[in-house]
Protein backbone atom coordinates (compact mmCIF):
# COMPACT_ATOMS: atom_id res chain seq x y z
CA UNK A 1 0.00 0.00 0.00
CA UNK A 2 1.27 3.25 -1.03
CA UNK A 3 0.43 6.62 0.31
CA UNK A 4 1.58 9.91 -1.05
CA UNK A 5 0.94 13.32 0.57
CA UNK A 6 0.94 16.27 -1.35
CA UNK A 7 2.84 19.55 -0.42
CA UNK A 8 2.77 23.19 -1.19
CA UNK A 9 5.22 25.41 -2.40
CA UNK A 10 6.10 26.00 0.65
CA UNK A 11 6.43 23.05 1.69
CA UNK A 12 3.10 22.47 3.76
CA UNK A 13 1.28 19.19 3.51
CA UNK A 14 -2.09 19.80 1.22
CA UNK A 15 -4.38 16.52 2.38
CA UNK A 16 -7.30 15.20 1.07
CA UNK A 17 -6.52 15.99 -2.56
CA UNK A 18 -7.31 13.00 -4.96
CA UNK A 19 -4.13 11.03 -6.03
CA UNK A 20 -3.43 9.59 -9.79
CA UNK A 21 -1.51 6.30 -9.32
CA UNK A 22 0.43 4.76 -12.21
CA UNK A 23 2.67 1.90 -12.75
CA UNK A 24 5.67 3.07 -15.11
CA UNK A 25 5.26 -1.12 -16.28
CA UNK A 26 1.97 -2.91 -15.87
CA UNK A 27 3.28 -5.74 -16.74
CA UNK A 28 5.27 -6.02 -13.81
CA UNK A 29 3.04 -4.05 -11.17
CA UNK A 30 -0.04 -3.22 -11.20
CA UNK A 31 -1.46 -0.27 -8.85
CA UNK A 32 -5.05 0.41 -7.90
CA UNK A 33 -6.75 3.77 -7.61
CA UNK A 34 -6.30 3.47 -3.84
CA UNK A 35 -2.86 3.16 -4.63
CA UNK A 36 -2.48 -0.91 -3.08
CA UNK A 37 0.43 -2.39 -5.42
CA UNK A 38 0.58 -6.13 -6.76
CA UNK A 39 3.71 -7.73 -7.90
CA UNK A 40 2.87 -10.01 -11.59
CA UNK A 41 6.66 -10.55 -12.63
CA UNK A 42 10.39 -10.12 -11.64
CA UNK A 43 11.71 -6.83 -12.27
CA UNK A 44 12.04 -3.39 -11.33
CA UNK A 45 9.71 -0.16 -12.18
CA UNK A 46 8.01 2.77 -10.71
CA UNK A 47 4.66 3.94 -9.12
CA UNK A 48 4.11 7.33 -10.18
CA UNK A 49 1.49 9.44 -7.93
CA UNK A 50 0.05 12.77 -9.78
CA UNK A 51 -1.82 15.58 -8.25
CA UNK A 52 -3.17 18.47 -9.90
CA UNK A 53 -0.21 18.02 -12.22
CA UNK A 54 2.61 17.72 -9.71
CA UNK A 55 3.99 14.05 -9.10
CA UNK A 56 6.60 11.81 -7.30
CA UNK A 57 7.88 8.49 -8.39
CA UNK A 58 8.36 5.45 -6.19
CA UNK A 59 10.80 2.49 -7.04
CA UNK A 60 9.26 -1.08 -6.96
CA UNK A 61 11.16 -4.49 -7.48
CA UNK A 62 9.34 -7.89 -7.40
CA UNK A 63 11.17 -10.40 -6.47
CA UNK A 64 11.37 -13.95 -7.87
CA UNK A 65 10.11 -16.30 -5.46
CA UNK A 66 12.64 -18.39 -3.61
CA UNK A 67 11.94 -22.10 -5.53
CA UNK A 68 12.22 -20.29 -9.11
CA UNK A 69 16.48 -19.60 -10.21
CA UNK A 70 17.21 -17.03 -11.79
CA UNK A 71 18.77 -18.88 -14.74
CA UNK A 72 14.83 -18.92 -15.82
CA UNK A 73 14.61 -15.40 -16.55
CA UNK A 74 14.84 -14.31 -20.39
CA UNK A 75 18.30 -12.78 -21.57
CA UNK A 76 21.56 -13.66 -22.82
CA UNK A 77 23.49 -17.00 -21.18
CA UNK A 78 27.07 -17.21 -20.82
CA UNK A 79 28.16 -20.66 -19.14
CA UNK A 80 31.08 -21.13 -16.39
CA UNK A 81 32.12 -24.76 -15.72
CA UNK A 82 34.94 -26.99 -14.75
CA UNK A 83 37.96 -26.47 -11.80
CA UNK A 84 38.84 -23.10 -12.60
CA UNK A 85 42.77 -22.20 -11.58
CA UNK A 86 42.48 -18.79 -13.09
CA UNK A 87 40.25 -15.73 -11.80
CA UNK A 88 36.81 -15.17 -13.65
CA UNK A 89 36.25 -10.61 -14.17
CA UNK A 90 33.59 -9.50 -16.80
CA UNK A 91 32.46 -6.51 -15.62
CA UNK A 92 30.79 -5.38 -18.85
CA UNK A 93 28.13 -7.69 -18.98
CA UNK A 94 24.74 -7.58 -20.78
CA UNK A 95 21.37 -6.47 -19.30
CA UNK A 96 19.68 -9.47 -18.16
CA UNK A 97 22.46 -11.70 -18.49
CA UNK A 98 22.62 -15.45 -16.56
CA UNK A 99 25.76 -16.49 -15.84
CA UNK A 100 25.12 -20.50 -15.12
CA UNK A 101 28.55 -21.45 -12.93
CA UNK A 102 26.11 -24.64 -11.28
CA UNK A 103 29.33 -26.94 -12.23
CA UNK A 104 32.20 -24.14 -11.68
CA UNK A 105 34.71 -24.41 -9.18
CA UNK A 106 37.07 -21.40 -8.40
CA UNK A 107 40.56 -22.96 -7.25
CA UNK A 108 43.02 -20.21 -7.57
CA UNK A 109 45.32 -18.19 -5.39
CA UNK A 110 44.03 -14.80 -6.60
CA UNK A 111 42.40 -12.90 -3.93
CA UNK A 112 39.34 -12.24 -6.44
CA UNK A 113 38.40 -15.02 -7.63
CA UNK A 114 35.21 -13.83 -9.42
CA UNK A 115 34.15 -9.97 -10.24
CA UNK A 116 31.01 -9.26 -12.32
CA UNK A 117 29.07 -6.21 -12.88
CA UNK A 118 27.70 -4.36 -15.73
CA UNK A 119 24.61 -4.34 -16.81
CA UNK A 120 20.81 -4.56 -15.09
CA UNK A 121 19.28 -7.63 -13.67
CA UNK A 122 22.36 -9.95 -13.76
CA UNK A 123 21.90 -13.19 -12.65
CA UNK A 124 25.05 -15.61 -11.19
CA UNK A 125 23.79 -18.95 -10.71
CA UNK A 126 25.71 -21.78 -8.58
CA UNK A 127 29.30 -22.64 -8.35
CA UNK A 128 32.37 -22.67 -5.92
CA UNK A 129 35.16 -20.36 -5.03
CA UNK A 130 38.11 -22.03 -2.94
CA UNK A 131 40.30 -19.84 -0.93
CA UNK A 132 43.53 -21.36 0.39
CA UNK A 133 45.38 -19.09 2.62
CA UNK A 134 45.89 -20.61 6.27
CA UNK A 135 44.33 -19.64 9.23
CA UNK A 136 47.59 -18.23 10.15
CA UNK A 137 47.37 -15.16 7.55
CA UNK A 138 47.11 -11.89 9.23
CA UNK A 139 43.66 -9.67 9.06
CA UNK A 140 44.99 -7.03 7.12
CA UNK A 141 45.58 -9.40 4.12
CA UNK A 142 42.59 -11.27 4.68
CA UNK A 143 40.58 -8.25 4.63
CA UNK A 144 41.68 -7.75 0.87
CA UNK A 145 40.32 -10.87 -0.37
CA UNK A 146 36.97 -11.36 -1.66
CA UNK A 147 35.56 -14.71 -2.43
CA UNK A 148 33.13 -12.55 -4.71
CA UNK A 149 33.05 -8.95 -6.36
CA UNK A 150 29.85 -7.23 -7.54
CA UNK A 151 30.60 -3.77 -9.65
CA UNK A 152 27.98 -1.17 -10.69
CA UNK A 153 25.32 -3.72 -11.57
CA UNK A 154 21.42 -2.84 -10.54
CA UNK A 155 19.46 -5.39 -9.10
CA UNK A 156 21.59 -8.04 -9.48
CA UNK A 157 21.07 -11.60 -8.01
CA UNK A 158 23.31 -14.29 -6.55
CA UNK A 159 22.37 -17.41 -5.77
CA UNK A 160 23.36 -21.16 -4.98
CA UNK A 161 27.33 -20.51 -4.69
CA UNK A 162 29.41 -21.90 -2.00
CA UNK A 163 32.52 -20.12 -0.64
CA UNK A 164 35.27 -21.03 1.73
CA UNK A 165 38.18 -19.18 3.58
CA UNK A 166 38.03 -15.37 2.13
CA UNK A 167 38.03 -11.81 3.63
CA UNK A 168 34.31 -11.36 2.36
CA UNK A 169 32.23 -13.35 1.42
CA UNK A 170 30.54 -11.06 -1.25
CA UNK A 171 31.13 -7.05 -1.40
CA UNK A 172 28.75 -5.12 -3.51
CA UNK A 173 30.71 -2.68 -4.92
CA UNK A 174 29.38 1.19 -6.52
CA UNK A 175 26.73 3.34 -5.84
CA UNK A 176 24.40 1.61 -8.56
CA UNK A 177 24.62 -1.80 -7.62
CA UNK A 178 21.33 -1.58 -5.72
CA UNK A 179 18.79 -3.51 -5.31
CA UNK A 180 20.68 -6.47 -4.69
CA UNK A 181 19.63 -10.23 -3.93
CA UNK A 182 21.68 -13.19 -2.23
CA UNK A 183 19.69 -16.35 -2.17
CA UNK A 184 20.59 -19.92 -0.98
CA UNK A 185 24.41 -19.19 -0.81
CA UNK A 186 26.71 -21.15 1.88
CA UNK A 187 29.56 -18.93 2.93
CA UNK A 188 32.17 -20.69 5.24
CA UNK A 189 35.27 -18.90 7.22
CA UNK A 190 35.06 -15.89 5.89
CA UNK A 191 37.65 -13.58 7.89
CA UNK A 192 35.93 -10.03 7.17
CA UNK A 193 32.82 -9.30 6.80
CA UNK A 194 30.40 -12.75 5.12
CA UNK A 195 28.08 -9.84 3.21
CA UNK A 196 29.92 -6.18 2.70
CA UNK A 197 27.33 -3.61 1.70
CA UNK A 198 29.39 -0.13 2.19
CA UNK A 199 27.53 1.57 -0.56
CA UNK A 200 24.16 1.06 1.81
CA UNK A 201 22.06 0.36 -0.68
CA UNK A 202 18.92 -1.96 -0.50
CA UNK A 203 18.63 -5.41 -0.75
CA UNK A 204 17.40 -8.93 0.57
CA UNK A 205 19.29 -11.82 2.02
CA UNK A 206 17.51 -15.65 1.89
CA UNK A 207 17.65 -18.83 2.40
CA UNK A 208 21.66 -18.72 2.97
CA UNK A 209 23.87 -20.13 5.31
CA UNK A 210 26.96 -18.08 6.46
CA UNK A 211 28.95 -20.56 8.49
CA UNK A 212 31.68 -19.14 10.00
CA UNK A 213 32.31 -15.07 9.66
CA UNK A 214 34.62 -13.03 11.56
CA UNK A 215 31.49 -9.86 11.21
CA UNK A 216 28.23 -10.92 9.80
CA UNK A 217 26.68 -8.26 7.91
CA UNK A 218 28.97 -4.94 7.14
CA UNK A 219 27.06 -1.40 5.97
CA UNK A 220 29.82 0.99 6.64
CA UNK A 221 29.54 4.07 3.74
CA UNK A 222 32.80 3.89 1.54
CA UNK A 223 32.95 7.54 0.65
CA UNK A 224 31.97 10.64 3.56
CA UNK A 225 28.84 11.42 1.04
CA UNK A 226 26.52 8.19 0.54
CA UNK A 227 23.23 8.18 2.84
CA UNK A 228 21.76 4.81 2.46
CA UNK A 229 19.54 5.42 5.81
CA UNK A 230 15.98 5.59 3.54
CA UNK A 231 17.20 2.33 2.00
CA UNK A 232 16.26 -1.20 3.29
CA UNK A 233 17.85 -4.45 3.53
CA UNK A 234 15.56 -7.34 4.28
CA UNK A 235 16.74 -10.74 5.91
CA UNK A 236 14.62 -13.83 6.14
CA UNK A 237 14.81 -17.39 6.63
CA UNK A 238 18.84 -17.66 6.67
CA UNK A 239 20.89 -19.20 9.75
CA UNK A 240 24.40 -16.38 10.51
CA UNK A 241 27.43 -17.77 12.71
CA UNK A 242 29.69 -15.73 13.78
CA UNK A 243 33.63 -17.90 14.18
CA UNK A 244 36.41 -16.99 16.35
CA UNK A 245 39.67 -16.16 13.97
CA UNK A 246 43.02 -16.96 15.44
CA UNK A 247 44.34 -13.41 13.60
CA UNK A 248 41.02 -10.88 13.96
CA UNK A 249 41.62 -6.70 13.55
CA UNK A 250 43.58 -6.42 16.60
CA UNK A 251 43.44 -9.41 18.05
CA UNK A 252 42.05 -13.13 17.83
CA UNK A 253 38.48 -13.01 18.32
CA UNK A 254 35.04 -12.30 15.64
CA UNK A 255 32.87 -9.16 15.42
CA UNK A 256 29.32 -9.08 15.95
CA UNK A 257 26.21 -9.47 13.33
CA UNK A 258 25.85 -6.20 12.11
CA UNK A 259 28.95 -3.79 11.75
CA UNK A 260 26.38 -0.66 10.87
CA UNK A 261 27.01 3.05 10.56
CA UNK A 262 24.53 5.84 11.57
CA UNK A 263 23.85 6.36 7.35
CA UNK A 264 23.44 2.32 7.01
CA UNK A 265 20.34 1.30 5.42
CA UNK A 266 17.03 -0.06 7.73
CA UNK A 267 16.68 -3.59 7.98
CA UNK A 268 13.72 -5.99 8.35
CA UNK A 269 14.54 -9.47 10.12
CA UNK A 270 12.44 -12.52 9.47
CA UNK A 271 12.98 -16.18 10.85
CA UNK A 272 16.49 -15.86 11.38
CA UNK A 273 18.85 -18.00 13.35
CA UNK A 274 22.54 -16.87 14.54
CA UNK A 275 24.65 -18.32 16.66
CA UNK A 276 27.39 -16.68 18.92
CA UNK A 277 29.94 -18.88 21.13
CA UNK A 278 31.52 -16.01 22.49
CA UNK A 279 30.83 -12.54 22.91
CA UNK A 280 32.38 -9.64 20.59
CA UNK A 281 36.06 -8.45 20.61
CA UNK A 282 34.89 -5.25 18.73
CA UNK A 283 32.90 -2.84 20.81
CA UNK A 284 31.43 -0.78 17.61
CA UNK A 285 29.37 -3.77 16.32
CA UNK A 286 26.52 -5.38 17.41
CA UNK A 287 24.69 -8.84 17.95
CA UNK A 288 21.33 -7.82 17.71
CA UNK A 289 20.10 -5.28 15.11
CA UNK A 290 22.13 -1.90 14.66
CA UNK A 291 20.24 0.70 17.37
CA UNK A 292 18.02 3.06 15.29
CA UNK A 293 18.07 0.69 12.26
CA UNK A 294 15.49 -2.33 12.99
CA UNK A 295 12.26 -1.48 10.22
CA UNK A 296 10.01 -4.63 11.13
CA UNK A 297 11.17 -7.68 12.86
CA UNK A 298 9.43 -11.64 13.84
CA UNK A 299 10.39 -14.74 14.69
CA UNK A 300 14.28 -14.71 15.22
CA UNK A 301 16.20 -17.11 17.58
CA UNK A 302 19.24 -16.20 18.98
CA UNK A 303 21.62 -19.29 20.27
CA UNK A 304 24.06 -18.27 22.72
CA UNK A 305 26.75 -20.86 23.53
CA UNK A 306 29.26 -18.84 25.73
CA UNK A 307 29.65 -18.31 29.09
CA UNK A 308 27.43 -15.95 31.45
CA UNK A 309 24.35 -14.19 30.44
CA UNK A 310 24.01 -13.13 26.41
CA UNK A 311 25.66 -9.52 26.30
CA UNK A 312 23.49 -7.57 25.12
CA UNK A 313 19.24 -6.82 25.21
CA UNK A 314 17.59 -8.18 22.24
CA UNK A 315 14.35 -6.74 21.07
CA UNK A 316 11.00 -9.03 21.33
CA UNK A 317 11.49 -10.55 17.89
CA UNK A 318 13.97 -12.59 18.93
CA UNK A 319 14.04 -15.76 21.03
CA UNK A 320 17.18 -16.23 23.32
CA UNK A 321 17.96 -19.87 23.28
CA UNK A 322 20.64 -21.12 25.33
CA UNK A 323 23.02 -24.61 26.30
CA UNK A 324 21.76 -27.68 24.89
CA UNK A 325 18.27 -26.82 23.55
CA UNK A 326 19.88 -23.88 21.86
CA UNK A 327 22.93 -26.11 20.25
CA UNK A 328 19.75 -28.51 19.13
CA UNK A 329 18.03 -25.61 17.57
CA UNK A 330 20.88 -24.83 15.75
CA UNK A 331 21.66 -27.92 14.58
CA UNK A 332 18.44 -28.75 13.46
CA UNK A 333 18.37 -25.62 11.52
CA UNK A 334 21.75 -26.45 9.43
CA UNK A 335 20.43 -29.90 9.43
CA UNK A 336 17.42 -29.10 7.36
CA UNK A 337 19.37 -26.04 5.21
CA UNK A 338 21.37 -28.65 4.05
CA UNK A 339 18.68 -30.99 3.41
CA UNK A 340 17.01 -28.47 0.77
CA UNK A 341 20.70 -27.56 -0.57
CA UNK A 342 22.43 -31.12 -1.28
CA UNK A 343 26.09 -31.39 -2.72
CA UNK A 344 25.74 -31.62 -6.29
CA UNK A 345 29.61 -30.84 -6.93
CA UNK A 346 32.72 -33.05 -6.30
CA UNK A 347 35.18 -31.88 -2.82
CA UNK A 348 38.34 -30.79 -5.07
CA UNK A 349 39.01 -28.20 -2.20
CA UNK A 350 41.91 -28.92 0.19
CA UNK A 351 41.87 -27.96 3.88
CA UNK A 352 43.64 -25.02 5.48
CA UNK A 353 45.85 -25.48 8.66
CA UNK A 354 48.34 -23.65 10.99
CA UNK A 355 49.62 -24.46 14.05
CA UNK A 356 48.20 -22.38 16.66
CA UNK A 357 51.06 -20.80 17.68
CA UNK A 358 49.23 -18.90 20.33
CA UNK A 359 48.97 -22.18 22.30
CA UNK A 360 52.70 -23.61 21.18
CA UNK A 361 55.80 -22.43 22.73
CA UNK A 362 58.83 -22.75 20.70
CA UNK A 363 60.37 -25.30 23.74
CA UNK A 364 58.61 -27.35 24.91
CA UNK A 365 58.79 -29.49 28.14
CA UNK A 366 57.42 -32.49 29.72
CA UNK A 367 53.70 -32.97 28.58
CA UNK A 368 52.59 -30.94 26.33
CA UNK A 369 49.07 -29.52 24.07
CA UNK A 370 49.79 -28.90 20.40
CA UNK A 371 46.88 -27.50 18.70
CA UNK A 372 46.08 -26.72 15.33
CA UNK A 373 43.46 -24.64 13.30
CA UNK A 374 41.98 -26.41 10.35
CA UNK A 375 38.94 -25.98 8.31
CA UNK A 376 37.28 -27.47 5.47
CA UNK A 377 35.01 -26.29 2.72
CA UNK A 378 33.07 -28.83 3.39
CA UNK A 379 34.68 -31.17 6.68
CA UNK A 380 38.05 -32.41 8.26
CA UNK A 381 38.12 -36.02 8.92
CA UNK A 382 41.43 -35.44 10.84
CA UNK A 383 44.44 -33.70 11.78
CA UNK A 384 48.05 -35.73 11.74
CA UNK A 385 50.77 -33.94 13.94
CA UNK A 386 54.25 -34.45 12.62
CA UNK A 387 57.87 -33.53 14.21
CA UNK A 388 60.40 -33.59 11.31
CA UNK A 389 59.15 -36.92 9.37
CA UNK A 390 57.87 -38.96 12.77
CA UNK A 391 54.19 -38.62 12.94
CA UNK A 392 53.20 -37.91 16.61
CA UNK A 393 50.32 -40.26 18.24
CA UNK A 394 47.31 -40.65 16.31
CA UNK A 395 45.10 -38.59 13.73
CA UNK A 396 43.01 -36.53 15.95
CA UNK A 397 39.47 -36.40 14.92
CA UNK A 398 38.00 -34.62 17.20
CA UNK A 399 37.27 -31.08 16.48
CA UNK A 400 36.71 -28.51 20.24
CA UNK A 401 36.18 -26.04 20.00
CA UNK A 402 35.12 -25.63 15.71
CA UNK A 403 38.21 -25.78 13.64
CA UNK A 404 40.46 -26.80 16.53
CA UNK A 405 42.22 -29.87 16.57
CA UNK A 406 44.10 -31.04 20.23
CA UNK A 407 46.92 -33.47 20.47
CA UNK A 408 48.43 -34.29 23.81
CA UNK A 409 51.66 -35.58 23.58
CA UNK A 410 54.72 -36.03 25.78
CA UNK A 411 57.66 -34.47 24.53
CA UNK A 412 60.25 -36.99 26.79
CA UNK A 413 59.40 -39.31 24.13
CA UNK A 414 62.00 -38.06 21.48
CA UNK A 415 65.70 -36.75 22.30
CA UNK A 416 66.19 -32.93 23.08
CA UNK A 417 67.23 -31.06 20.34
CA UNK A 418 65.22 -28.68 17.64
CA UNK A 419 62.55 -30.29 15.55
CA UNK A 420 60.01 -28.74 12.85
CA UNK A 421 56.83 -29.22 13.86
CA UNK A 422 53.57 -29.75 11.35
CA UNK A 423 49.83 -30.94 11.01
CA UNK A 424 48.21 -32.54 8.16
CA UNK A 425 45.28 -32.11 7.43
CA UNK A 426 42.43 -34.41 5.77
CA UNK A 427 39.57 -33.85 4.51
CA UNK A 428 36.93 -37.27 4.08
CA UNK A 429 37.64 -37.18 0.02
CA UNK A 430 41.70 -37.42 0.73
CA UNK A 431 42.77 -33.78 0.27
CA UNK A 432 45.33 -33.02 2.21
CA UNK A 433 47.21 -30.09 3.21
CA UNK A 434 50.57 -29.63 5.31
CA UNK A 435 50.65 -26.78 7.78
CA UNK A 436 53.76 -24.64 7.49
CA UNK A 437 56.26 -25.78 10.09
CA UNK A 438 57.44 -24.09 13.55
CA UNK A 439 60.73 -24.73 14.52
CA UNK A 440 60.55 -26.43 18.42
CA UNK A 441 63.31 -27.05 20.76
CA UNK A 442 62.44 -30.03 22.83
CA UNK A 443 64.01 -30.18 26.35
CA UNK A 444 64.07 -32.37 29.16
CA UNK A 445 65.87 -33.25 32.18
CA UNK A 446 67.90 -36.34 31.17
CA1 LIG B 1 35.29 -6.07 4.49
CA1 LIG C 1 37.46 -30.23 0.90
Amino acid sequence: MLTALPKDAAGHPLPGRTVAWASVNPGLVSVSSSGRVAGLAAGSTAITATVEGKGGTAAIRVLIPPDVSCVSQVGPLLSLSGVRPASYANTAVADSTKIDASTAQFLTPANDPVRVGGGANICFHGGETLGQLPPSTDWSTMHDTYAFEVRGSPSFTIEDIKEFDYGDGITLDENSTSNWSIRGVHFRYMRDDCVQNDYLNSGSIEDSFFDGCYEGFSSRPFTTTQDGSNHLVVVKNSLFRLQDMDHGYAEPGHGGFFKWSAEGPMVALYNNVYRLDSPSTLSTHTLGPPPGKLWDCANNVMVWLGSGPFPETLPACYTLLTGAAGLDYWNNAVAQWKANHPETLADVGPPIVSLYVLSVSSTLTGSVMLTATAVDDQEIAGVQFRLDAQNLGSEVTIESPLTKFTLTWDSRSVPNGTYLLSATARDPSGNTKTSAAVTVTISNQP
